[in-house]
């Protein structure tokens, strides 16, 4: 996968040399490059914002600098294409893991990022979609453009390795995760339940997936929300309901 950020602050970007994305990088599964818009300007100045018309309080990003800085990002491109191209805009879909695995489908992405300021109305003209990372604003879509990064990079072949496998995590399954231990099976007298050191593979399965739906069910119902349950689902849905009246 190739991914391209356009940012007027690139050095932002040295998270990316770390850890899992960082050896992504060094193997040569991803391709990572930022480019500063600010070098595509045109005017003496090199400004890369203006006032908006029609008056109010704030700067906007030109269309010429990213214009010209996405035209540059497809003339280096083999297809010359830049991709699938996202704008980090707070007015945009709020991103969660099923935007991270739809994006890792793509083979060459590109994500937008302002700073400070709004942008020119015609720069999502460039732009195939809008993402948000939450409802709240941020100084800059750098920190955006990561996490989205980060998430989708995690599902690509061979970029977890067995230690961090995508596969069991929270959301993998549109549930939040279910308790786990390590050694010592008695720490400070808090002992690990019994059912994970009994040797039975099935009872562990079906416990894990109790407490994964019961955590689920407890902080998170949202989740639970036109989900297709199976039978053995429903059946311990049931008894969780039943034991949290009980107790
Ligand atoms: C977000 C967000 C954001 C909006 C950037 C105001 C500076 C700021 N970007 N998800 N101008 N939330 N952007 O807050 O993506």
């Amino acid at each position: 996968m190739k991914i391209d950020v356009l940012s007027l602050f690139p050095n932002m970007f040295a998270p990316m040399q770390e850890s899992i994305i960082g050896k992504a990088i060094d193997r040569g599964s991803l391709s990572f490059s930022v480019t500063d818009f600010r070098d595509y300007t045109t005017n003496k100045h090199n400004n890369v914002d203006d006032y908006p018309f029609g008056g109010g309080a704030g700067m906007l990003l030109m269309a010429q600098p990213m214009f010209d800085a996405i035209e540059a990002i497809k003339e280096n491109d083999d297809k010359k294409s830049a991709g699938h191209v996202v704008l980090l805009d707070p007015a945009g879909k709020k991103f969660d893991h099923t935007d991270a695995e739809r994006l890792a489908s793509y083979d060459h992405l590109t994500f937008v990022c302002g700073h400070y300021e709004g942008y020119d109305e015609r720069i999502k003209t460039l732009v195939d979609e809008e993402l948000s990372l939450g409802d709240y604003v941020l100084t800059g879509g750098e920190l955006g453009a990561m996490v989205m990064i980060d998430a989708t990079v995690r599902f690509l072949p061979d970029v977890l390795g067995n230690r961090e496998s995508a596969t069991g995590d929270s959301f993998q399954d549109g549930l939040l995760e279910y308790p786990q231990y390590t050694r010592p099976a008695d720490f400070r007298g808090m002992k690990v339940p019994e059912v994970l050191t009994s040797g039975n593979h099935q009872k562990i399965a079906e416990w894990r997936l109790k407490e994964s739906l019961k955590k689920t069910y407890l902080r998170r119902p949202d989740l639970l929300e036109g989900r297709q349950f199976t039978k053995e689902e429903r059946d311990l849905l049931d008894d969780i309901k039943t034991e949290l009246d009980e107790g």
